[in-house]
């Protein structure tokens, strides 16, 4: 391989409240870095494809019921089966853009009064990400946007109290955006600081890390 000795793509991740623009800015980051040259690609949790995510789209979309803690562990289990291909990846060289990851996973399911403790141990292990960008948004507003359709969660209340799980668990590490803006200047916003990250990532001097620190 032409690559620098320990040269590799970035692990990005974009969280944030329903409605606050994740996938669209996704979408938007890839095309950029592919405009850029960098090899990148579009994930998301979940991801609704394998077999573990149809049983979590089911229970979305209410056409199943799950303990709390169950529909938790299956959450992570979507990750884990990822886990080697994001390895693989991100070690030859591709960028990864993800709509949502563990941060999701417990700000969620601690929202609905599972011990955060509890809710991390699942994810431990799992590739931390370089970067997390925060779309930062109120429930308020992001209700305002309209569009929440049938799915389990998709409710004001409910959104509080995850806004609240977010607050305790981001790190300082976390870049907040306002994602109030117009959707350029979001989008605008979160190309500096990704290209950063992928260029820190492209010298090789940054090795991977686990999750949870
Ligand atoms: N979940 C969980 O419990 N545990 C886990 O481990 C994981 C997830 C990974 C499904 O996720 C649910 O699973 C989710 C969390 C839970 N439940 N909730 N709530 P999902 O990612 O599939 O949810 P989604 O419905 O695809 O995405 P979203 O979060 O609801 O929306 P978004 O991706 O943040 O926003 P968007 O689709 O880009 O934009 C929403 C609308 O706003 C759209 O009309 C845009 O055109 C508009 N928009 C976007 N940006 C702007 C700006 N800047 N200004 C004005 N309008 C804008
Ligand atoms: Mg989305």
């Amino acid at each position: 391989e032409g690559n620098k000795k320990g040269s590799r793509g970035a692990l990005v991740v974009l969280e944030g409240l329903d409605r606050s623009g994740k996938s669209s800015q996704c979408t938007r980051l890839v095309n950029y870095l592919e405009g850029q040259r960098i090899s990148a690609e579009l994930w998301r949790f979940p991801d609704r494809n394998t077999d573990v995510g149809k049983m979590i789209s089911a229970y979305l979309t209410n056409t199943s019921q799950l303990d709390d803690h169950t529909i938790h562990l299956l959450f992570s289990a979507n990750r884990w089966e990822k886990r080697l291909l994001m390895e693989t990846k991100l070690k030859s060289g591709t960028t990864l853009v993800v709509d949502r990851y563990s941060y999701s996973g417990v700000a969620f399911s601690s929202a609905k009064g599972l011990d955060i403790e509890w809710c991390k141990a699942s994810e431990v292990g799992l590739l931390a990400p370089d970067l997390v960008a925060y779309l930062d948004i109120s429930p308020e507003k992001a209700a305002e946007r309209g569009g929440y359709g049938g799915e389990r969660y998709e409710k004001l209340e409910f959104q509080k109290k995850v806004a609240e799980s977010y607050k305790a668990i981001h790190d300082v590490s976390w870049k907040f955006v306002d994602a109030f803006q117009p959707i350029e200047d979001v989008e605008k916003q979160l190309q500096e600081i990704v290209i950063d990250c992928v260029t820190e990532c492209q010298k090789g001097k940054k090795p991977l890390s686990l999750l949870w620190s």
